[in-house]
Formats: structure tokens, C-alpha cells, sequence
């Protein structure tokens, strides 16, 4: 176990007893916590200001505009968790990978790694050899962020290694992922590799989050929905793990009860920074997701949160899952269905409201204010 520094906004007590922080420890706050995926970016006219001229890439490594974006939706909409401004692929671009974000696309690749001799060039490159200098840029921006933020925690995050991989074996953005679903069984061995790789590299960009002053981690696998239980289980729940363990070791203690009459005050009590585990389309999945070392598992919208919760024991705390379709209906239409999804969360220890996948860019951002404010003064019946 290793212990937080005593600024951490979690150990110097800034954002532990924050609704986001204890919800996610299973914990119920009288208000739900609520905050988007894709809370920054394109549906705020002053992201999209602030990005003229300037790459998506070289926004993440710009510290002053990272922290400016992730603020952005915060400000606006009064969320309970700022979300960090960036990409998963940032740490490859940070070992040396060659990859662009192309506007309206996503991330492609100069090089796809497609056979064994494509890992091996790629794995040659050693996660352990990247320093704290080059994570610099990342350290820098979560800093700036927390000293606006107050007790609104931050939330750091990172691609799960199968997501990066269907990147980096497809070149870009694919439907089924289907080259990576082939390499996986073509060559168990070259695929270990790469996901161990991927493990470690998402995992050293993660530490370098928390460390820096995170609240909270969010692993996101976004396309393990493509996969059988089984694949899942044998060729990519192992990896997942692995870039979990970057950040399950790191601790915080939280002061006991104090003294009450004859009884002393209690010992302080030690907690791990939570861990949230996210994908799409993985309703199949949730139990093996949330086995890799996850305390919150976030659901899409394509289950119901309390059938999700049946799933995974009904004890272990959940966030999603509001269809973004229903973002662009009428009010009627979307507060029915977010009362919906507020009472199945019911289910659960905890519930933290979020999309069931993230912001469409053509989402009208007064849409989302007027959802925090609906959701934040929700009571059950
Ligand atoms: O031109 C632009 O403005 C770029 C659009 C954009 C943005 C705003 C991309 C390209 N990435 C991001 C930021 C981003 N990426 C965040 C920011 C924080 C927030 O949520 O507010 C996060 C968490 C991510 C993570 C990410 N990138 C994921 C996982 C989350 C998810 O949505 O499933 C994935 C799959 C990516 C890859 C990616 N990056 C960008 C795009 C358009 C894509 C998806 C491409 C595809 O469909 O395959």
C-alpha cells in the first residue's frame, strides 16, 4: 500500500466525504451524484472556441488548456466531478507512438500493429523506462485543475488495454473490431504481449493522474462489448487487471469518530482511491468487469441499472445510465426516463447518474445544466 501525499485533495479530507467519493465507496448521499461522460468537448461553444487552431493532441499536452477545458462543463452545469481532459491514446503518443486524432474520426495510426513482429516494435519501447518527465505535461494539468476545483473531485482516467488495443491493431476506429478479435486467437502469445503492454502503459498514465491529484479513476473499455464472456475472461480480464493494480495500491486515511462520552475515538480508517470500470455494450460482462479490482461499474444504457445490479450481486455501487438519445427529446420525455433510471439505481448500494455512454457533440448543453439540477433535487418516493 502506498499512501497519498497529505495534500491530496483525498487525504487532506478536500474531496472524501464529497457525494461522488462516497457514493462510489457504497456509500448514499441524500442527492445523487451526477456528472457526463464526454462532459467537455464539442457541445460547449466555448470548447469549441478555445480549440481553433489548436490539434486535439496538442490540446491534452497543453497543461493551461486541458485544465481550462475539464473546468469548462463544471462551471456550467455544476456537476458533481470534473472528468480530466484527454485521450485515451495520449499515453502512446507519450511512448513514442505515432497517432493522430483526426477531427470528426477519432484516433489512426501511421503504423497498425497487425503480427507479432508489429508487437514486438511496439513493446520495445519500456512503460517502466517512462518517467515522471514525461507525464510531466499531464501532472501539470491535473495540478492547475484541482486548484479551481475545490471540493469538486476529479476524476483521472485511462483506456483499458483491449480498447487500445482494438486501436492500435485496426489503425483506427473499427466496427467489430474484428483484427483484434483475430489476433487474439491466431496468436494468444504476440496478443498477451500487447495487452500487457497496453496494461502498463494506461496504467502508468493513470498513477500519474492520481497522483497528481485525481479523486477518483475511470477505466474505460468502451468496445469489450464486442467480446463473448469467455474472450473476455481469458484474453483481456487479465490485462484489465494489471493496469488496475497501477493504481489499487494507493491509500488515504479518513479520521475516525471522535472520542463520544467513555469511548475513545475510533482508530482512522484507511480507504483505496475508487476505481470505476466502464464499457459498451458489456451487460454480459459486469461481474468479470467488476472482478478485475473495480469498486463502481458503469452500465450503458442498454440494461436496466436494477437489472444490472442483479447482476453484480446488488452490492456493488453503479453508474450510468441515461440513454443519450433521449437528450435531444422533449424535457417530458427525458425526465421521465431519468426518474426511471434514478429509481432502478435504487437497487444498488450507491448510484452515481451518467450517461450511458458519452455527450453527443449536437446535444444542447442548457439540456444538461437543466438534467443536474433535476437530478440533484430528486428524492425518492
Ligand atoms: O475534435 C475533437 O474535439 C475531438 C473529440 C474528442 C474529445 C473531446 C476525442 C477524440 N477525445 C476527446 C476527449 C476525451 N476522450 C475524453 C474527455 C473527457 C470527457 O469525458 O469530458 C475522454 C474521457 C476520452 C476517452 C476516449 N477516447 C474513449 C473512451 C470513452 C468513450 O467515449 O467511449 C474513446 C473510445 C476514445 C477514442 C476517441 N477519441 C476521440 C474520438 C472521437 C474517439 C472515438 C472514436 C471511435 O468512435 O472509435
Amino acid at each position: 500500500m502506498t499512501a497519498l501525499a497529505s495534500a491530496h485533495p483525498l487525504a487532506s479530507g478536500r474531496t472524501a466525504s464529497s457525494r461522488l467519493v462516497r457514493a462510489y465507496q457504497g456509500d448514499r448521499p441524500e442527492t445523487t451524484p451526477v456528472w457526463f461522460m464526454r462532459q467537455a468537448g464539442r457541445s460547449l461553444p466555448e470548447y469549441r472556441e478555445l480549440r481553433v487552431g489548436t490539434r486535439m493532441l496538442d490540446a491534452c499536452l497543453d497543461p493551461a488548456m486541458a485544465s481550462e477545458i475539464t473546468l469548462q462543463p463544471v462551471r456550467r452545469h455544476g456537476v458533481d466531478a470534473g472528468i480530466f481532459f484527454s485521450d485515451i491514446v495520449v499515453p502512446l503518443k507519450l511512448a513514442g507512438v505515432e497517432v493522430e486524432i483526426q477531427p470528426g474520426k477519432g484516433p489512426v495510426f501511421a503504423q497498425p500493429v497487425r503480427t507479432a513482429a508489429d508487437v514486438d516494435r511496439l513493446t520495445a519501447v519500456d512503460p517502466a523506462s517512462l518517467g515522471d518527465d514525461v507525464f510531466a505535461p499531464i501532472a501539470e494539468a491535473v495540478r492547475l485543475t484541482i486548484a479551481e476545483l475545490g471540493d469538486t473531485p476529479l476524476i483521472g482516467f485511462a483506456g483499458a488495454p483491449f480498447t487500445l488495443a482494438a486501436y492500435l491493431v485496426e489503425g483506427g476506429p473499427s466496427k467489430d473490431h474484428i483484427r483484434a478479435r483475430t489476433l487474439m486467437h491466431a496468436d494468444p502469445d504476440a496478443w498477451a504481449r500487447l495487452m500487457a503492454w497496453a496494461a502498463d502503459i494506461s496504467g502508468a498514465f493513470l498513477r500519474a493522474q492520481v497522483l497528481a491529484g485525481t479523486s477518483a479513476a475511470q477505466l474505460f473499455d468502451s468496445w469489450a462489448g464486442s467480446l463473448s464472456l469467455h474472450d473476455y475472461v481469458q484474453h483481456v480480464a487479465p490485462a484489465s487487471a494489471r493496469a488496475l493494480s497501477h493504481v489499487r495500491d494507493l491509500t488515504y486515511d479518513v479520521p475516525g469518530a471522535p472520542a463520544a462520552g467513555d469511548e475513545p475515538p475510533a482508530e482512522p480508517e484507511t480507504r483505496n482511491v475508487p476505481i470505476v470500470h466502464f464499457g459498451v455494450g458489456t451487460g454480459e460482462l459486469l461481474k468479470a468487469m467488476h472482478d478485475v479490482g473495480a469498486d463502481t461499474v458503469g452500465v450503458d444504457y442498454r440494461i436496466p441499472l436494477d437489472e444490472a445490479s442483479r447482476r453484480l450481486g446488488h452490492v456493488v455501487p453503479v453508474q450510468g445510465n441515461v440513454d443519450p438519445a433521449m437528450l435531444d427529446a422533449p424535457w417530458e420525455v427525458l425526465q421521465t426516463h431519468v426518474t426511471d433510471v434514478l429509481e432502478r439505481g435504487r437497487d444498488a448500494p450507491a448510484h452515481v447518474l451518467n450517461l450511458g455512454h458519452g455527450v453527443p457533440p449536437e446535444t444542447d448543453p442548457t439540456v444538461l445544466t437543466r438534467l443536474v439540477e433535476y437530478v440533484h433535487g430528486w428524492r425518492p418516493e
